[in-house]
């Protein structure tokens, strides 16, 4: 919670000085212990996650997310998620992402928030092989998902001032096997 309260002010005394100046802090950079775990929703694949040296965008290590499971069509992610309360009423999140292949690979970002800790799923960003730096959600963007909509992506993220956990997920195109994927430098702006 005391986390929380320092964005909010960081952001606010940024703004304040200079209107227009986008605040920026590193909110995850994978350089001490996981914090993270994967969901164990139906329609994710299996997947271990933990930290790693191999590839890094910040500091020496990041969080790498092995897939050990086909994809198929109703089975074509993989996601995990970190619990902490959070207010982001003023913030996006923007992250640095390398993949090791050349597929047809896509990230999003997901949400519990509020009182019920209703999931909102944020629209889907392309990855590249190699590094993908400065992948950014707008988070007042109007194309959140969430099961009030049957899962269309068609309303604002609610409740971003009450944030209770984070979720990244990895869509991956159906038949494709293994996977490795290399997420750092996880920031609010
Ligand atoms: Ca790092």
């Amino acid at each position: 919670m005391k986390y929380a309260v320092l964005i909010l002010m960081f952001l606010a005394a940024a703004t304040s000085l200079n209107g227009t100046y986008a605040a920026q802090i590193v909110w995850e950079n994978f350089e001490g212990d996981n914090y993270w775990e994967p969901v164990d929703w139906e329609n994710t694949g299996q997947v271990n996650i933990s930290v790693s040296d191999a590839k890094a965008s910040e500091g020496s290590q990041s969080l790498e997310i092995i897939v050990r499971e086909e994809a198929t069509d109703w089975k074509n992610k993989v996601a995990f998620y970190r619990e902490e309360e959070l207010d982001l009423s003023n913030a996006n999140i923007v992250m640095d992402v390398y993949s090791e292949k050349a597929a047809a690979i896509e990230v999003a970002t997901g949400f519990r928030v509020g009182e019920k800790w209703a999931y909102y799923e944020s629209n889907k960003k392309p990855v590249n092989q190699g590094w993908n730096k400065d992948i950014t959600f707008d988070l007042g963007a109007n194309d959140f998902k969430s099961k009030a909509t049957d899962w269309k992506y068609m309303v604002p993220l609610a409740d971003r001032d009450s944030v209770k956990e984070i979720y990244v997920l990895v869509y991956r195109p159906a038949k494709m096997i293994q996977d490795v994927i290399y997420i750092d430098n996880i920031r609010f702006k």
